[in-house]
């Protein structure tokens, strides 16, 4: 082994790590990977090195190491651990989030890049020296499921226990692959990250924000972040592999989406797989939660090409989840899960001096006080600016395994993934879009529902909430490759397949002249049982100028069944109603953004809008703006 190791990489390693982890660290037969972890261990210098193997040993070595060095505190119920953040690092930073790409190379204006030369030289000179006194953990994982066309390799290298301990929990373990693929000479690539918190202050929150810096660089399947603890911009093998894994698929012919994927049961215990792209805080994750129905994920995942249809499988296996609202009565599967022993991370939540944690929305009535991301906090406490603090911020977060939910696929890890039978786009959207609805056609989905989706933004990023914006397949975030080019992957991406998914629209915002959500949080299950009859073509439907809506009897019946609840034809007519303003309107905002910020619009985009815009415009000749489902029933 050691002859193949260039002398200085066998030297460093062989004086900064201790025998134990060197001798796993040689493990995995691979000299790009010994490279790549000398390297960093030299830059950063850290003073001890510890190699994650998988074994129980390791694993619980890291969650007593997550409690020890600060980062996590233990709750009341076994296996329940909580972590702060700092109170200017909660959501996703994409002021400081670049792309890092060779001269010559444009993304584009909707994508946010940075020379490469110049971005990498900013991350050496901050990661330089900055794990001084700090352990580096280095981890090995698999995005997809192991051993599978869709597995990615990636490793991990960090000074947080917390982060390699919320990987742990959210990404298959990588180890035994690593091994496998280097013995057998298939480890030429893999993605790795390099992750410093940096200083940190007495509440062991990053401290030195001004230096937070997440970069990808695209090409060489790096990302660099640091100064930053916010699991959005720390876990590697989330948000930020994303990046990576688009361009791969890219080149690859095959998608990376920001979608849940979810197992719908229909008539006689028959079950068809969903895809969902929701922009954060838009629903994803209730929704892959629904009752009764099979979770495979509620975040990200690839999508290949079988043999004549679409195979979906989660790249992850747990969930960092969104907090905030989660109760007893929307929530009975996740509620349960919270309020179990098992192995769970709360972020940025309240806990009290019980050992409790308390989240906006909870159902329960708020404690008085206890501890949150502010410090010691109580009811009444302001910020700087005078506001009023939350017991917990609207971005807390959970981190748990998926297995570790009773409603988890029992095919969660199928290296063959899932048929897909549809796909679906949602977002905020309170005036426009009615709750569901089909498109006309493959090509009519991915640009109508697909690139045309548009949100209010959220918490899950830093910066103003609720202003609308134009969210290509609720992707645009993460996107490395050019818009333009990206729809036209989705575009091309089922040409040749006899089983494409039908493509659909949810919206779960919807509301009335006087701000009232027309539709209950639990609506979305008939909404999805209507979509599920609709791929086996086992209801008819009502075509609009925007596509197929449900008819009122099989929605009754939908609601009556699953839900308990009575449908009135009053309550359809107005969330069913086709706005032909708001639609038309809709429809400048998204020709605008592809017009001013997409530079390679593919010209179907705006063909496809314009017959859009004159079936809207013929319908509102005949029936005017607001049109009423029934007066399209033939
Ligand atoms: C997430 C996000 O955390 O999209 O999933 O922000
Ligand atoms: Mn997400």
């Amino acid at each position: 082994m050691e002859e193949i190791m260039d002398e200085v990489v066998a030297f460093t390693l062989k004086s900064r790590l201790d025998e134990a982890n060197y001798k796993k660290l040689l493990k995995v037969n691979s000299p790009t990977l010994h490279k790549f972890v000398a390297k960093y261990v030299e830059h950063c210098n850290p003073d001890t090195v510890f190699v994650n193997d998988d074994s129980e040993e390791s694993v619980e070595y890291i969650r007593k190491t997550a409690i020890e060095a600060g980062e996590e505190g233990g709750l009341a119920i076994d296996g329940h651990t909580y972590h702060f953040d700092n109170s200017g690092d909660q959501g996703r930073d994409k002021k400081n989030t670049r792309i890092l790409v060779p001269k010559g190379v444009d993304l584009g204006p909707a994508i946010d890049t940075r020379d490469r030369d110049a971005g990498c030289e900013e991350a050496h000179q901050i990661l330089n020296n900055i794990m001084k006194g700090r352990k580096l953990f280095i981890s090995f994982f698999c995005l997809g499921p192991a051993n599978s066309p869709f597995t990615i390799p990636c490793v991990q290298l960090t000074d947080s226990s917390y982060v390699i301990h919320n990987e742990f929990l959210l990404y298959r373990p990588g180890y035994q692959e690593f091994i496998r693929r280097a013995d057998s000479n298939a480890l030429s690539k893999f993605f790795r990250f390099v992750h410093s918190q940096g200083e940190v202050d007495e509440r062991k929150v990053s401290k030195n924000l001004d230096k937070r810096r997440i970069y990808i660089d695209l090409y060489h399947d790096i990302v660099y972040s640091t100064n930053t603890q916010y699991g959005g911009n720390s876990i590697g093998l989330k948000k930020l592999a994303m990046r990576l894994a688009i361009l791969k698929a890219s080149t690859e012919d095959w998608l990376t989406e920001h979608m849940l994927v979810l197992g719908i049961r229909g008539p006689r215990e028959r079950m068809t797989y969903f895809t969902g792209a929701y922009p954060s805080m838009c629903g994803k994750t209730s929704t892959a939660m629904l009752e009764g129905e099979s979770i495979v994920g509620d975040d990200i995942a690839y999508l290949r090409r079988g043999e004549s249809e679409v195979r979906a499988a989660n790249a992850e296996r747990g969930m960092f989840g969104i907090i905030q609202g989660v109760n007893a009565k929307d929530d009975p599967l996740l509620w349960k899960a919270l309020n179990s022993s098992g192995e769970i991370i709360f972020s940025n939540v309240l806990v009290t001096a019980s050992g409790g944690v308390h989240w906006i929305d909870k159902g329960v009535e708020s404690p008085q006080k206890g501890l949150n991301y502010s410090g010691e906090w109580y009811i009444g406490k302001k910020d700087t600016a005078g506001k009023d603090i939350p017991p917990s911020h609207p971005n807390a977060r959970f981190t748990l395994s998926l297995n570790s939910l009773g409603n988890a696929d029992p095919r969660l890890d199928d290296p063959e993934g899932f048929e897909i039978g549809g796909m679906v786009y949602g977002g905020r959207d309170s005036d426009t879009c009615v709750p569901v609805e089909e498109a006309f056609d493959w090509v009519h989905g991915v640009i109508v529902k697909g690139a045309c989706l548009e949100s209010e933004t959220t918490a899950a990023t830093l910066g103003k909430e609720g202003i609308r914006e134009i969210n290509p397949m609720a992707n645009l975030d993460f996107l490395s490759v050019p818009v333009g080019r990206y729809i036209q992957m989705n575009i091309d991406f089922v040409t040749g397949l006899k089983k494409a998914p039908l493509i659909f629209s949810v919206n779960y915002f919807l509301k009335d002249e006087e701000g009232r959500w027309l539709n209950e949080r639990n609506d979305k299950k008939v909404w999805y049982q209507w979509m599920e009859l609709r791929v086996h073509d086992d209801v008819n439907a009502i075509e609009t100028p925007t596509g197929f809506i449900p008819i009122y009897d099989d929605l009754e019946i939908l609601f009556r069944e699953s839900l308990h609840k009575d449908y009135s034809k009053a309550e359809y007519n107005k969330q069913f109603t086709i706005r032909i303003p708001e639609n038309l309107a809709k429809i400048e905002r998204v020709k605008k953004f592809y017009e001013t910020q997409v530079t390679d619009t593919p010209a179907i985009l705006f063909e496809v809008l314009e017959t859009q815009k004159k079936r809207l415009m013929d319908a509102k000749g005949k029936f005017g703006d607001y049109i009423p489902p029934f007066v399209l029933l033939k």
